[in-house]
Protein backbone atom coordinates (compact mmCIF):
# COMPACT_ATOMS: atom_id res chain seq x y z
CA UNK A 1 0.00 0.00 0.00
CA UNK A 2 1.19 3.65 -0.52
CA UNK A 3 -1.01 6.50 0.81
CA UNK A 4 -3.84 4.29 1.58
CA UNK A 5 -3.57 2.72 -1.98
CA UNK A 6 -2.75 -0.69 -3.63
CA UNK A 7 -0.01 -0.78 -5.76
CA UNK A 8 0.40 -2.04 -9.77
CA UNK A 9 3.43 -2.72 -11.49
CA UNK A 10 3.82 -3.78 -14.98
CA UNK A 11 6.20 -3.23 -17.68
CA UNK A 12 7.04 -3.71 -21.37
CA UNK A 13 10.20 -4.51 -23.39
CA UNK A 14 11.29 -1.68 -25.88
CA UNK A 15 11.78 -4.30 -28.66
CA UNK A 16 10.22 -3.81 -31.68
CA UNK A 17 7.37 -1.95 -32.49
CA UNK A 18 4.25 -2.17 -30.49
CA UNK A 19 1.59 -3.62 -31.85
CA UNK A 20 -2.35 -3.50 -31.56
CA UNK A 21 -1.85 -6.50 -29.16
CA UNK A 22 0.51 -4.67 -26.75
CA UNK A 23 -2.22 -1.56 -26.47
CA UNK A 24 -5.39 -3.79 -26.39
CA UNK A 25 -3.98 -6.80 -24.33
CA UNK A 26 -1.66 -4.50 -21.88
CA UNK A 27 -1.54 -0.35 -22.01
CA UNK A 28 -5.50 0.09 -22.65
CA UNK A 29 -5.85 -1.68 -19.77
CA UNK A 30 -3.06 0.34 -17.67
CA UNK A 31 -4.76 3.83 -18.34
CA UNK A 32 -8.31 2.36 -17.05
CA UNK A 33 -6.47 0.82 -13.62
CA UNK A 34 -3.93 4.09 -13.34
CA UNK A 35 -6.71 6.11 -11.38
CA UNK A 36 -7.53 3.12 -8.72
CA UNK A 37 -4.02 2.65 -8.26
CA UNK A 38 -0.44 3.71 -7.36
CA UNK A 39 1.28 2.75 -10.37
CA UNK A 40 4.19 1.75 -11.74
CA UNK A 41 4.79 1.15 -15.19
CA UNK A 42 8.17 0.40 -16.37
CA UNK A 43 10.17 0.13 -19.70
CA UNK A 44 11.72 -3.06 -18.89
CA UNK A 45 14.91 -2.26 -21.11
CA UNK A 46 17.27 -4.70 -19.03
CA UNK A 47 14.88 -7.18 -19.90
CA UNK A 48 15.67 -6.45 -23.66
CA UNK A 49 19.04 -6.94 -24.06
CA UNK A 50 18.44 -10.61 -23.57
CA UNK A 51 18.22 -10.69 -27.03
CA UNK A 52 20.76 -8.83 -28.76
CA UNK A 53 20.50 -5.48 -29.51
CA UNK A 54 21.84 -2.47 -31.51
CA UNK A 55 22.41 -0.20 -28.82
CA UNK A 56 21.38 3.16 -30.19
CA UNK A 57 17.91 1.57 -31.57
CA UNK A 58 17.84 0.46 -28.14
CA UNK A 59 18.07 3.77 -26.50
CA UNK A 60 15.84 5.10 -29.29
CA UNK A 61 12.41 2.53 -29.16
CA UNK A 62 13.33 2.84 -25.03
CA UNK A 63 12.42 6.80 -25.24
CA UNK A 64 9.77 5.84 -27.47
CA UNK A 65 8.10 3.04 -25.43
CA UNK A 66 7.88 5.60 -22.45
CA UNK A 67 6.71 8.43 -24.46
CA UNK A 68 3.58 6.05 -25.54
CA UNK A 69 2.94 5.26 -22.14
CA UNK A 70 2.48 9.12 -21.59
CA UNK A 71 0.52 9.62 -25.17
CA UNK A 72 -1.86 6.58 -24.03
CA UNK A 73 -3.18 8.46 -21.67
CA UNK A 74 -0.56 7.77 -18.04
CA UNK A 75 -0.01 11.29 -16.66
CA UNK A 76 3.79 10.87 -15.44
CA UNK A 77 2.63 13.09 -12.49
CA UNK A 78 -0.13 10.47 -11.17
CA UNK A 79 2.31 7.26 -12.34
CA UNK A 80 5.46 6.46 -11.88
CA UNK A 81 6.74 6.09 -15.35
CA UNK A 82 10.42 5.48 -15.34
CA UNK A 83 13.25 3.25 -16.89
CA UNK A 84 13.78 -0.87 -15.10
CA UNK A 85 18.06 0.47 -15.89
CA UNK A 86 17.73 3.64 -14.47
CA UNK A 87 16.72 1.91 -10.71
CA UNK A 88 19.49 -0.48 -9.86
CA UNK A 89 17.48 -2.19 -7.28
CA UNK A 90 16.06 -4.52 -9.89
CA UNK A 91 19.57 -6.17 -10.75
CA UNK A 92 20.39 -5.87 -6.97
CA UNK A 93 17.00 -7.77 -5.96
CA UNK A 94 17.26 -10.20 -9.07
CA UNK A 95 20.27 -11.57 -7.72
CA UNK A 96 19.13 -11.88 -4.68
CA UNK A 97 15.98 -13.83 -5.81
CA UNK A 98 17.92 -16.01 -8.70
CA UNK A 99 19.42 -18.33 -5.44
CA UNK A 100 15.74 -18.73 -4.33
CA UNK A 101 14.72 -20.05 -7.52
CA UNK A 102 15.28 -23.49 -8.83
CA UNK A 103 16.43 -24.44 -12.36
CA UNK A 104 13.54 -26.93 -12.23
CA UNK A 105 10.94 -23.98 -12.43
CA UNK A 106 12.81 -22.08 -14.72
CA UNK A 107 13.19 -25.04 -17.45
CA UNK A 108 9.37 -24.81 -17.40
CA UNK A 109 8.93 -21.60 -19.17
CA UNK A 110 7.48 -21.71 -22.16
CA UNK A 111 8.98 -18.14 -23.29
CA UNK A 112 12.16 -19.20 -22.66
CA UNK A 113 11.90 -22.65 -24.72
CA UNK A 114 10.38 -20.35 -27.69
CA UNK A 115 13.05 -17.49 -27.30
CA UNK A 116 15.67 -20.13 -27.59
CA UNK A 117 14.45 -21.68 -30.35
CA UNK A 118 14.33 -18.47 -31.73
CA UNK A 119 17.31 -17.22 -30.84
CA UNK A 120 19.44 -20.42 -30.96
CA UNK A 121 23.10 -18.47 -31.48
CA UNK A 122 22.33 -17.03 -28.44
CA UNK A 123 21.05 -18.72 -25.81
CA UNK A 124 22.35 -16.71 -22.79
CA UNK A 125 21.94 -17.04 -18.97
CA UNK A 126 19.96 -13.75 -19.05
CA UNK A 127 17.48 -15.34 -20.61
CA UNK A 128 17.19 -18.19 -18.65
CA UNK A 129 16.82 -16.04 -15.62
CA UNK A 130 14.72 -13.23 -17.39
CA UNK A 131 11.62 -14.65 -15.92
CA UNK A 132 13.66 -13.84 -11.99
CA UNK A 133 14.29 -10.46 -13.29
CA UNK A 134 10.53 -10.02 -13.56
CA UNK A 135 9.83 -10.91 -10.53
CA UNK A 136 12.34 -8.49 -8.90
CA UNK A 137 10.67 -5.76 -10.83
CA UNK A 138 7.13 -6.88 -9.27
CA UNK A 139 8.01 -7.77 -5.68
CA UNK A 140 10.42 -4.89 -5.30
CA UNK A 141 6.84 -2.34 -5.58
CA UNK A 142 5.22 -4.79 -3.52
CA UNK A 143 2.68 -4.87 -6.46
CA UNK A 144 -0.84 -6.12 -5.30
CA UNK A 145 -1.32 -6.35 -9.18
CA UNK A 146 -0.01 -6.93 -12.02
CA UNK A 147 -2.07 -6.60 -15.61
CA UNK A 148 -0.21 -8.94 -18.37
CA UNK A 149 -1.47 -10.69 -21.32
CA UNK A 150 -1.96 -14.33 -21.09
CA UNK A 151 1.26 -15.05 -22.40
CA UNK A 152 2.73 -14.14 -19.03
CA UNK A 153 0.60 -15.80 -16.67
CA UNK A 154 3.43 -18.70 -16.19
CA UNK A 155 6.00 -15.62 -15.14
CA UNK A 156 3.41 -14.09 -12.51
CA UNK A 157 2.63 -17.23 -11.19
CA UNK A 158 6.60 -17.91 -11.13
CA UNK A 159 6.49 -14.67 -9.22
CA UNK A 160 4.10 -15.69 -6.34
CA UNK A 161 5.69 -18.81 -6.15
CA UNK A 162 9.41 -17.18 -5.42
CA UNK A 163 7.45 -14.42 -2.90
CA UNK A 164 5.96 -17.56 -1.02
CA UNK A 165 8.62 -19.14 -0.40
CA UNK A 166 10.46 -16.20 0.37
CA UNK A 167 8.33 -15.39 2.82
CA UNK A 168 7.62 -18.76 4.37
CA UNK A 169 11.40 -18.23 5.48
CA UNK A 170 11.58 -14.91 6.82
CA UNK A 171 7.75 -13.74 7.74
CA UNK A 172 6.21 -11.51 5.72
CA UNK A 173 8.51 -9.44 2.93
CA UNK A 174 6.74 -9.55 0.08
CA UNK A 175 2.72 -8.73 -1.42
CA UNK A 176 1.87 -11.85 -2.70
CA UNK A 177 0.73 -9.73 -6.36
CA UNK A 178 -2.76 -10.65 -8.26
CA UNK A 179 -2.58 -11.10 -12.34
CA UNK A 180 -5.19 -8.49 -14.01
CA UNK A 181 -6.74 -9.89 -17.47
CA UNK A 182 -8.05 -7.86 -19.21
CA UNK A 183 -11.75 -9.08 -20.41
CA UNK A 184 -11.36 -8.74 -24.11
CA UNK A 185 -8.75 -8.38 -25.75
CA UNK A 186 -6.29 -10.34 -23.43
CA UNK A 187 -4.64 -12.23 -26.74
CA UNK A 188 -4.69 -10.51 -30.02
CA UNK A 189 -4.04 -13.12 -33.09
CA UNK A 190 -1.75 -12.80 -35.81
CA UNK A 191 -4.10 -11.44 -38.00
CA UNK A 192 -2.12 -14.00 -40.79
CA UNK A 193 -1.97 -17.02 -38.84
CA UNK A 194 -4.37 -16.43 -36.15
CA UNK A 195 -3.45 -19.39 -33.80
CA UNK A 196 -0.66 -17.27 -32.75
CA UNK A 197 -0.37 -14.39 -31.19
CA UNK A 198 -0.04 -11.07 -32.85
CA UNK A 199 3.92 -10.23 -31.44
CA UNK A 200 6.13 -7.55 -32.14
CA UNK A 201 8.87 -9.89 -33.43
CA UNK A 202 6.62 -11.53 -36.07
CA UNK A 203 8.30 -11.57 -39.34
CA UNK A 204 5.44 -11.11 -41.66
CA UNK A 205 4.54 -7.64 -40.98
CA UNK A 206 1.27 -8.37 -42.25
CA UNK A 207 -0.10 -10.23 -39.55
CA UNK A 208 0.99 -7.38 -36.73
CA UNK A 209 -1.00 -4.07 -36.85
CA UNK A 210 1.74 -1.72 -35.52
CA UNK A 211 0.67 1.31 -33.65
CA UNK A 212 2.30 3.82 -35.56
CA UNK A 213 1.09 2.20 -38.98
CA UNK A 214 -0.76 4.67 -40.96
CA UNK A 215 -4.43 4.87 -41.93
CA UNK A 216 -3.67 3.15 -45.52
CA UNK A 217 -1.62 0.19 -43.80
CA UNK A 218 -4.17 -0.33 -41.19
CA UNK A 219 -6.82 -0.67 -43.91
CA UNK A 220 -4.66 -3.00 -45.96
CA UNK A 221 -3.86 -5.37 -43.56
CA UNK A 222 -7.51 -5.93 -42.03
CA UNK A 223 -8.58 -6.33 -45.67
CA UNK A 224 -5.97 -9.16 -45.99
CA UNK A 225 -6.79 -10.58 -42.65
CA UNK A 226 -7.32 -14.41 -42.86
CA UNK A 227 -10.83 -15.61 -42.14
CA UNK A 228 -12.52 -18.54 -43.40
CA UNK A 229 -15.05 -20.24 -46.28
CA UNK A 230 -17.55 -21.00 -43.39
CA UNK A 231 -19.99 -17.81 -44.24
CA UNK A 232 -21.47 -17.42 -40.40
CA UNK A 233 -20.84 -14.37 -38.48
CA UNK A 234 -20.62 -16.38 -35.28
CA UNK A 235 -18.05 -16.07 -32.67
CA UNK A 236 -16.73 -19.31 -31.74
CA UNK A 237 -13.14 -20.76 -31.65
CA UNK A 238 -13.46 -22.65 -34.72
CA UNK A 239 -13.30 -19.62 -36.63
CA UNK A 240 -10.33 -18.19 -34.91
CA UNK A 241 -9.64 -15.33 -37.74
CA UNK A 242 -13.14 -14.22 -37.96
CA UNK A 243 -13.22 -14.52 -33.65
CA UNK A 244 -10.06 -12.37 -33.73
CA UNK A 245 -11.35 -9.55 -36.08
CA UNK A 246 -14.28 -9.48 -33.53
CA UNK A 247 -12.51 -9.23 -30.41
CA UNK A 248 -10.44 -5.98 -32.18
CA UNK A 249 -13.24 -4.37 -33.50
CA UNK A 250 -15.27 -4.71 -29.82
CA UNK A 251 -12.52 -3.53 -27.53
CA UNK A 252 -11.65 -0.74 -30.39
CA UNK A 253 -15.67 0.32 -29.74
CA UNK A 254 -15.74 -0.85 -26.47
CA UNK A 255 -19.04 -2.73 -27.47
CA UNK A 256 -19.34 -6.71 -26.31
CA UNK A 257 -18.48 -9.35 -29.08
CA UNK A 258 -22.13 -10.34 -28.89
CA UNK A 259 -22.66 -6.49 -29.67
CA UNK A 260 -21.05 -7.22 -32.64
CA UNK A 261 -22.10 -10.45 -33.90
CA UNK A 262 -25.68 -8.63 -33.65
CA UNK A 263 -24.41 -5.67 -35.87
CA UNK A 264 -22.60 -7.54 -38.53
CA UNK A 265 -25.34 -10.54 -38.70
CA UNK A 266 -25.90 -11.11 -41.96
CA UNK A 267 -23.60 -8.68 -43.68
CA UNK A 268 -20.28 -10.05 -45.89
CA UNK A 269 -16.26 -10.77 -43.96
CA UNK A 270 -15.72 -7.73 -46.49
CA UNK A 271 -17.94 -5.16 -45.05
CA UNK A 272 -16.95 -6.32 -41.81
CA UNK A 273 -13.03 -5.94 -42.69
CA UNK A 274 -13.44 -2.31 -43.84
CA UNK A 275 -15.18 -1.44 -40.15
CA UNK A 276 -12.34 -3.42 -38.44
CA UNK A 277 -9.96 -1.16 -39.97
CA UNK A 278 -11.90 2.03 -39.43
CA UNK A 279 -12.47 1.15 -35.55
CA UNK A 280 -8.88 0.54 -35.46
CA UNK A 281 -7.25 3.94 -37.30
CA UNK A 282 -9.78 5.87 -34.95
CA UNK A 283 -8.29 4.60 -31.92
CA UNK A 284 -4.54 5.09 -33.59
CA UNK A 285 -4.74 8.41 -34.84
CA UNK A 286 -5.36 10.15 -31.59
CA UNK A 287 -2.35 8.03 -30.21
CA UNK A 288 0.01 9.10 -32.96
CA UNK A 289 -1.01 12.89 -32.42
CA UNK A 290 0.06 12.61 -28.88
CA UNK A 291 3.44 10.63 -29.69
CA UNK A 292 4.06 13.40 -32.31
CA UNK A 293 3.42 16.11 -30.23
CA UNK A 294 5.40 14.51 -27.16
CA UNK A 295 8.74 13.84 -29.60
CA UNK A 296 9.12 17.64 -29.44
CA UNK A 297 8.88 18.33 -25.82
CA UNK A 298 12.02 17.31 -24.90
CA UNK A 299 11.97 19.37 -21.67
CA UNK A 300 8.69 17.86 -20.24
CA UNK A 301 9.98 14.18 -20.89
CA UNK A 302 13.24 14.85 -19.30
CA UNK A 303 11.56 15.83 -16.37
CA UNK A 304 9.38 13.04 -16.39
CA UNK A 305 11.95 10.83 -16.43
CA UNK A 306 14.08 12.52 -13.90
CA UNK A 307 11.34 12.94 -10.89
CA UNK A 308 10.13 9.56 -11.71
CA UNK A 309 13.28 7.56 -11.76
CA UNK A 310 13.68 9.02 -8.44
CA UNK A 311 10.39 8.02 -7.23
CA UNK A 312 11.08 4.65 -7.78
CA UNK A 313 14.22 4.69 -6.69
CA UNK A 314 12.99 5.63 -3.37
CA UNK A 315 10.36 2.78 -3.22
CA UNK A 316 12.46 -0.03 -4.71
CA UNK A 317 15.65 1.35 -2.12
CA UNK A 318 13.07 0.64 1.30
CA UNK A 319 12.46 -2.90 -0.02
CA UNK A 320 15.56 -4.19 -1.10
CA UNK A 321 17.33 -2.88 2.18
CA UNK A 322 14.45 -4.87 4.24
CA UNK A 323 15.27 -7.94 1.75
CA UNK A 324 19.22 -7.89 2.39
CA UNK A 325 18.62 -7.69 5.66
CA UNK A 326 16.40 -10.47 5.95
CA UNK A 327 19.04 -12.41 3.93
CA UNK A 328 22.19 -11.53 6.42
CA UNK A 329 24.18 -9.04 3.93
CA UNK A 330 25.64 -6.41 6.63
CA UNK A 331 24.26 -3.23 7.42
CA UNK A 332 25.20 0.05 5.87
CA UNK A 333 27.48 2.13 8.03
CA UNK A 334 25.92 5.93 8.00
P1 LIG B 1 7.74 -10.28 -28.42
O1 LIG B 1 6.96 -10.70 -29.61
O2 LIG B 1 8.96 -9.50 -28.73
O3 LIG B 1 7.93 -11.37 -27.41
P2 LIG B 1 5.35 -9.13 -27.38
O4 LIG B 1 4.65 -8.50 -28.52
O5 LIG B 1 4.83 -10.41 -26.84
O6 LIG B 1 6.87 -9.21 -27.69
P3 LIG B 1 5.88 -8.00 -24.77
O7 LIG B 1 6.80 -6.86 -24.56
O8 LIG B 1 6.36 -9.35 -24.36
O9 LIG B 1 5.39 -8.03 -26.25
O10 LIG B 1 4.50 -7.72 -24.06
C1 LIG B 1 4.06 -6.51 -23.53
C2 LIG B 1 2.67 -6.68 -22.98
O11 LIG B 1 1.75 -6.85 -24.05
C3 LIG B 1 2.51 -7.91 -22.10
O12 LIG B 1 1.66 -7.61 -21.01
C4 LIG B 1 1.86 -8.91 -22.98
O13 LIG B 1 1.11 -9.86 -22.28
C5 LIG B 1 1.00 -8.03 -23.87
N1 LIG B 1 0.78 -8.63 -25.19
C6 LIG B 1 1.72 -8.90 -26.09
N2 LIG B 1 1.19 -9.41 -27.21
C7 LIG B 1 -0.15 -9.47 -26.98
C8 LIG B 1 -1.27 -9.92 -27.75
N3 LIG B 1 -1.11 -10.39 -28.96
N4 LIG B 1 -2.50 -9.83 -27.22
C9 LIG B 1 -2.67 -9.32 -25.98
N5 LIG B 1 -1.66 -8.89 -25.20
C10 LIG B 1 -0.42 -8.96 -25.68
N1 LIG C 1 8.05 -10.11 -19.40
C1 LIG C 1 7.10 -9.09 -19.75
C2 LIG C 1 7.60 -7.71 -19.52
C3 LIG C 1 7.82 -7.48 -18.09
C4 LIG C 1 6.82 -7.32 -17.10
C5 LIG C 1 7.53 -7.14 -15.89
C6 LIG C 1 5.42 -7.31 -17.13
C7 LIG C 1 9.03 -7.41 -17.47
N2 LIG C 1 8.85 -7.20 -16.17
C8 LIG C 1 6.84 -6.98 -14.69
C9 LIG C 1 4.76 -7.13 -15.92
C10 LIG C 1 5.45 -6.98 -14.73
C11 LIG C 1 6.77 -9.28 -21.21
O1 LIG C 1 7.54 -9.80 -21.94
N3 LIG C 1 5.67 -8.79 -21.58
Amino acid sequence: MIDGKKVLFSGMQATGSLTLGNYLGALKNWVTLSGEYECFYCVVDMHSITIRQDPATLRKRARALLALYIAAGLDPKKNCIYYQSHVSGHAELAWILNCYTYMGELNRMTQFKDKSAKHADNINAGLYTYPVLMAADILLYQADVVPVGVDQMQHLELTRNIAERFNKLYGDVFTIPEVYLGKVGAKIMSLQDPTRKMSKSDENPNGSIYLMDDPDTVMRKCKKAVTDSEGCFCYRPEQPGLKNLIDIYSVCTGQTPADTVAEFEGKGYGEFKVAVGEAVISVLKPLQAEVAKLEKDKAYLDAAIKENAEKAQYYATKTLRKVQRKVGFPDRIR
